[in-house]
């Protein structure tokens, strides 16, 4: 037992060692790094392709993509004009940072202004993995129901920026927005909470006001 703890926390330093390093490479080049966590379905490439349709070209865009397998999402998001990897990572549940580091040392890879790491689908192994981003955000959708970030505290404790996703669909659900942001604001009270619909647009323009606003910030502490 005492084995199996030792190997883990070796396997976290070395993973916090590269994280350290890509996060002095991503603030050289002035580059916000975005991680996004959810279950499978919530919205994430959603997301990607609304912001990258957002900022129409104004911000270079790029996303590493995490699946167990296929490059659907890339070829979503490649069709809306972002540049997009995948990371297959081959049964792996989570990203470490040294598979962001191979992300983007892949061919044709270029700092952009904002660079998201979709992680692989599921709200338990990414709590535990610091990728070098500025923050991690979570996305809990509508059908997913407002006890989650009570079952799966890591997360929602982590994540700097919690999105309530599908909100277009509240009048067919049961879920109850203000009982999800009372669970997430207990876990965490300096998450930013924001409903959003992609069906609509609503909570858009705030995503990405904050995008905006915190690319701005790192720009002048690392100037
Ligand atoms: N009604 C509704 N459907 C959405 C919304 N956002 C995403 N979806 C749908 O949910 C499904 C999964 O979305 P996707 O972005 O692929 O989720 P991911 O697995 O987290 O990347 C797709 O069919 C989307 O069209 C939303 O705000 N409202
Ligand atoms: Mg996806």
């Amino acid at each position: 037992m005492s084995e199996i703890i030792e190997v883990r926390r070796r396997l976290h330093e070395t993973n916090d060692q590269c994280a350290a390093e890509l996060r002095k490479m991503f603030a050289e080049a002035g580059t916000l790094v975005v991680e996004l966590v959810s279950s499978p379905g919530s919205g994430k490439t959603t997301l990607l392709e609304m912001t990258v349709e957002y900022f129409n070209g104004q911000l270079r865009i790029a996303a590493l993509l995490g699946d167990i397998a296929t490059e659907e999402d890339v070829l979503r998001l490649q069709e809306v004009g972002a540049s997009a990897f995948q990371i297959v990572t081959g049964g792996a549940c989570h990203f470490d940072a040294h598979l962001v580091g191979a992300g983007i040392s892949s061919p044709g890879f270029e700092m952009p202004d904002i660079l998201f790491l979709e992680n692989v689908s599921n709200l338990v192994c990414p709590a535990s993995y610091d990728l070098g981003a500025d923050f991690k955000t979570v996305l809990l959708s509508a059908p997913e129901g407002e006890d989650k970030p009570l079952k799966y505290p890591a997360i929602f404790s982590r994540a700097a920026v919690c999105l309530l996703t599908k909100m277009d669909l509240l009048s067919h659900l049961p879920f109850s927005p203000e009982m999800a942001i009372e669970h997430i604001a207990r876990l965490n009270p300096d998450a930013l909470i924001l409903p959003i619909s992609a069906m609509d647009g609503d909570g858009f323009e705030e995503w990405c006001s904050l995008l905006e606003r915190e690319l701005e910030s790192k720009r002048s502490e690392s100037s």
